[in-house]
């Protein structure tokens, strides 16, 4: 009976039509008569999630009888971008509600683009863990997300006058992809204080009493995988008042307004994404949210694995607990919490399902990114929590006395405790020391941190701890969702879409390096998708640009070691150059167009300031009648994930340029050579693998080693400083006004010239303009570019992150898949 009744999704255009309108007219309650696109993007979205959740009910039974171990995935941010598309792609119906939509009247991509990113993300960490969902999903791992529910993503970015503003972004007006939960709600404790008890055992317990409490509410967001039938699951919590702590004694004595203060101060905790990018401020507040979310989770967690009633032994095999970077790393003690004062386990025993249970994935070297709570702070909201810690680092520092008795200064390096003022708790430290695996995000980065911050870990816990899992990318969304063309035309030559889920089959193409007409739609492609660009930049900013011209791409988060001066620098080098130029010499440069986007954080102002630079560059070049087209510069606003997927396919060069040694991945990189673009890179990060992957003459790296630049900054120091001339006369253009109000810019200027240019941008300088001429020289020969970008394509496939999940998944987690079994 039950099969009869149970739900089932439409398949055919007809009951796309069918279910969209019945969802436009009841669900929504509007007259098909002023439907548009926007409710059009409802009743599609709604008709396509039905379709969702019917396999997630099936696919959450199915793991929960299957008892076998899950994956846990802690991320702080989720950087999904839009969910229709990505939706209809990988149920395979986006042909048939393209179909559906055209005959409700319609255009598929104008529907699509009703929908509001879901941008809870700064950038790399957050996108790179939305990728996950997706390989984790496609490749039937039975996995959770857990994060935050927050009311504001990042901000939108608008560019007024030159200068960005921010603005919050409020999203959840209307978002048919979250379920709420009422029903599954978790009580959050803060502050309070500490006390002993005896329990029936005579066995004498800490209990954790007083303080608040804050609710924490579960929100489920489907995730499919593509092509198959596993749908997971992504939890974010949101926070609300209690209804033990909502203050009933105030509401009824008439002090309405404090007791909806109360209120307001739980919603708090999940109201905003903390918009730093590689910077950490040790705000309470973001303390609140890393414990609130971690404390509801691992209640949700440990929950699951209460009702399976094996042996507390047993955790590690049915629960793998991954932390994206530092900021989940309460979750370790919070276990610990659990495991000995709530389920009476013994201290050691406890440790070691606790360290079985979690790994813990690095993602930046930056010092000034590496999480440190306040002693005090700490002790204040989480005084249990702190406890724990200071026990945790005592039978560490134990261990490691024993191991190196004669090392005194070993003990102060390693502990978890740093003894400033105020006293600081190391979050890394303590992460490493509570999981069973550490890795980085791309070789060099790997081998990066065994060498500095975990040097020390590395001696204590002999180097297998350590191991590198080289990020990745979903082909799903950064190629077929993203460049639908190119994905369609390299499907004709492999014959099959089989490349979407093992990307190494890419490699065949190289055989078609000599098909004249595959290389001919190709190159029409690329044309189409910078024809595409070129539309969105005049429309958002005025600027016509030539999509003949060579598009060169610099779009990520904004930050002096990302260097968006150094291309900025040598753009205006670059019109220098064209000024001084004859007509003549003139006719033989290729046109260029620089296109920048990304956002700085709001507090970070030497980044605003690098933006403003762009903006006034791209004032005075754009309108200069002696440059016409040989040069345009554009900063394209609010850049998100649904501008990179229109971005991305456009690109003939970008630009990865990073002082080398500081980004610790990078994974647009990936991103734009697998649509078919050339990079521009230092020797930092992922670009290094991407070398060794599409070959040292189909990259163009420029730039001092990661070796070098401890020496560079000494020199820089203690040496003599030398500008470099080219860069010299860029600032003499800059000081002289050529860009408006030189003072302007005068911080940014002397950060290289009088402040140890920590970053640098005139080491790099020479070599930076030099390579820039070597991509103008091979642009000019359009055949020969064109081979290298199909032979790059080709040989991308280790940067899926389906090759990136499994490994993890067989190094890190030792889970493995779950196959539901094949419809008919
Ligand atoms: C506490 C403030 C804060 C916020 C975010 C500190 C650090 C972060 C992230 C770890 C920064 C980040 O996004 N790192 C990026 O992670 C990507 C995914 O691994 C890498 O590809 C990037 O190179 C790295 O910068």
């Amino acid at each position: 009976a039950w099969k009869k009744h149970s739900a089932q999704g439409f398949t055919t255009k007809e009951q796309f039509e069918d279910e969209t309108v019945r969802h436009v007219e009841t669900t929504l309650a509007r007259s098909l008569f002023n439907c548009d696109e926007l409710a059009a993007y409802s009743g599609a979205s709604l008709a396509f999630r039905d379709r969702l959740v019917i396999e997630w009910n099936k696919t959450q039974q199915r793991q929960t009888f299957a008892d076998q171990k899950r994956v846990y995935y802690l991320s702080l941010e989720f950087l999904m971008g839009r969910a229709l598309d990505n939706a209809m792609l990988n149920v395979g119906l986006k042909d048939v509600a393209r179909a559906g939509l055209k005959d409700l009247g319609f255009r598929i991509e104008d529907v699509i683009s009703q929908e509001h990113d879901a941008a809870l993300g700064n950038g790399g960490l957050g996108r790179l863990a939305a990728c996950f969902l997706d390989s984790m999903a496609t490749l039937n791992y039975p996995a959770w997300g857990y994060g935050l529910r927050y009311r504001y993503g990042i901000f939108k970015q608008e560019i007024v006058d030159g200068y960005q503003v921010e603005v919050p972004d409020y999203w959840l007006d209307f978002n048919p992809w979250e379920f709420p939960r009422h029903d599954i709600t978790v009580d959050i404790q803060f502050y309070g204080h500490v006390s002993r008890h005896q329990d029936e055992d005579g066995k004498n317990v800490a209990v954790w009493e007083g303080g608040e409490i804050v609710d924490a509410v579960a929100y489920d967001v489907p995730i499919p995988g593509f092509q198959t039938p596993t749908t997971n699951n992504l939890r974010l919590w949101s926070s609300k008042a209690s209804k033990g702590e909502f203050d009933f004694q105030k509401f009824n004595s008439g002090d309405y307004e404090a007791s909806v203060g109360d209120q307001q101060r739980a919603e708090t905790i999940s109201a905003v994404l903390y918009p730093n990018d590689n910077l950490e401020r040790g705000k309470e507040l973001r303390l609140k949210q890393q414990y609130f979310w971690c404390a509801a989770s691992l209640y949700d967690i440990v929950r699951r694995f209460k009702k399976s009633k094996k042996a507390w032994s047993a955790f590690p095999d049915m629960v793998a607990i991954q932390l994206n970077d530092t900021h989940p790393t309460l979750a370790i003690v919070e276990l610990q919490r659990i495991l000995v004062d709530l389920e009476g386990l013994d201290w050691v025993e406890a440790w070691g399902i606790v360290q079985n249970t979690f790994s813990y994935a690095n993602h930046t070297v930056m010092p000034e990114a590496l999480e440190k709570w306040s002693v005090p702070v700490m002790q204040n909201l989480l005084p249990r929590h702190l406890q724990i810690i200071y026990e945790v680092n005592s039978q560490f520092l134990q261990m490691v006395e024993k191991q190196f008795p004669k090392d005194r200064d070993m003990l102060r390096r390693v502990s978890i405790i740093e003894e400033s003022q105020p006293k600081m708790v190391r979050m890394a430290y303590l992460a490493t020391i509570g999981s069973h695996k550490v890795n980085g995000v791309a070789e060099l980065h790997s081998d990066l941190i065994k060498s500095t911050i975990f040097k020390d870990f590395v001696e204590i816990y002999g180097p297998d701890k350590f191991t590198n899992v080289t990020n990745g990318i979903t082909p799903r969304r950064w190629l077929h969702q993203a460049n639908p063309r190119l994905s369609e035309l390299i499907a004709s030559k492999l014959g099959g879409y089989e490349f979407l889920t093992d990307l190494t089959k890419l490699n065949k193409l190289e055989h078609f390096l000599d098909d004249k007409d595959f290389k001919k739609e190709w190159q029409e492609i690329k044309y189409a998708n910078k024809v595409r660009l070129a539309q969105h930049i005049v429309n958002t900013t005025g600027v016509r640009v030539n999509p003949k011209a060579l598009f060169d791409i610099q779009v990520k988060r904004i930050h002096e070691y990302k260097r968006q001066q150094l291309n900025i620098l040598g753009v205006i080098h670059r019109y220098l150059t064209i000024k001084a130029m004859s007509a003549e010499e003139r006719k033989k440069l290729a046109p260029r167009v620089s296109i920048f986007g990304g956002k700085a954080a709001p507090g970070y102002w030497m980044a605003k300031t690098v933006i403003h630079l762009v903006c006034s560059v791209g004032e005075v070049v754009n309108n200069d009648k002696d440059v016409g087209d040989l040069l345009k510069v554009v900063y394209i606003e609010d850049y998100n994930v649904s501008k990179a997927e229109i971005i991305t396919p456009a690109s003939d060069i970008s630009e990865h340029i990073s002082t080398a040694g500081t980004e610790a991945s990078g994974t647009s990189n990936m991103k734009f050579v697998l649509n078919g673009g050339l990079i521009i890179g230092t020797c930092d990060g992922a670009n290094i693998e991407i070398t060794r992957e599409v070959g040292e003459s189909n990259i163009f790296l420029f730039g001092n080693l990661a070796e070098d630049v401890e020496d560079l900054r000494h020199a820089h120091n203690y040496g003599s400083f030398k500008l470099d001339p080219d860069l010299a006369k860029v600032f003499d253009a800059i000081k002289d006004g050529a860009f408006g109000d030189a003072n302007r810019f005068t911080a940014l200027c002397s950060s290289i010239t009088d402040h140890g240019d920590y970053y640098l941008v005139s080491d790099d300088f020479n070599s930076y303009i030099k390579t820039h001429a070597l991509v103008d020289e091979a642009y000019k020969d359009q055949d020969a570019w064109l081979e290298k970008c199909i032979t790059s394509v080709s040989r991308m496939g280790f940067f899926s992150s389906d090759r990136c999940i499994q490994e993890y998944a067989e190094m890190i987690w030792n889970v493995e898949p779950l196959v539901p079994e094949q419809r008919n």
